[in-house]
């Protein structure tokens, strides 16, 4: 029973977030996530949409998704593998290199990133809004016409 481990924020879950996670489930028969908590997330400089109760119940709604617990300290990992006996520590290609460290206690995988999405990507997004062409184009709402009263 080959566990796999991942950590993250996964702030407004999108399709890099499910990428990365159905790729590292396919990797072993389990897989087991490291939240980041909202200190965490303060430590780390990230600023998360979503508290962390909210990211959790997301996450465990995931199918790829076994577990989820607490990650609130970047030294964590090396003592997590060895409680959760993970085979595999999988993280997004963004992190290439940054916790080889870990390879006498596990196999370490870096899975390529998704292109072209991530949470603050969205988040501009969101507060740009639609572009003014696609408002400016948009047909205007059909009013009721009004019975006509007479002219005043
Ligand atoms: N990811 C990805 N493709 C994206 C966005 C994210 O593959 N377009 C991956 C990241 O590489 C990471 C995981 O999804 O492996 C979670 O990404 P974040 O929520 O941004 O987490 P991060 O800030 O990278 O935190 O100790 C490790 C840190 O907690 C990782």
């Amino acid at each position: 029973m080959a566990l796999v481990l991942t950590y993250g924020t996964f702030d407004l879950l999108h399709v890099g977030h499910v990428n990365l996670l159905r790729r590292a489930r396919a990797l072993g028969d389990r897989l087991a996530v490291g939240l980041s908590s909202d200190a965490f997330n303060a430590l780390k400089r990230k600023h998360a949409t979503q508290s962390y109760a909210d990211r959790e119940a997301v996450l465990r709604a995931i199918r790829y998704v076994d577990e989820v617990f607490p990650e609130d300290t970047w030294e964590q990992k090396a003592a997590d593998i060895r409680r959760l006996g993970a085979a595999i520590l999988v993280m997004g290609s963004d992190w290439e290199g940054h916790f080889d460290h870990l390879s006498g206690h596990c196999h370490v995988r870096y899975l390529p990133r998704t292109e072209n999405i991530s949470s603050s990507q969205l988040k501009a997004e969101i507060r740009r809004g639609p572009p003014t062409a696609a408002v400016d184009a948009a047909p205007l709402p059909r009013l009721p016409r009004l019975a006509h009263a007479g002219p005043r």
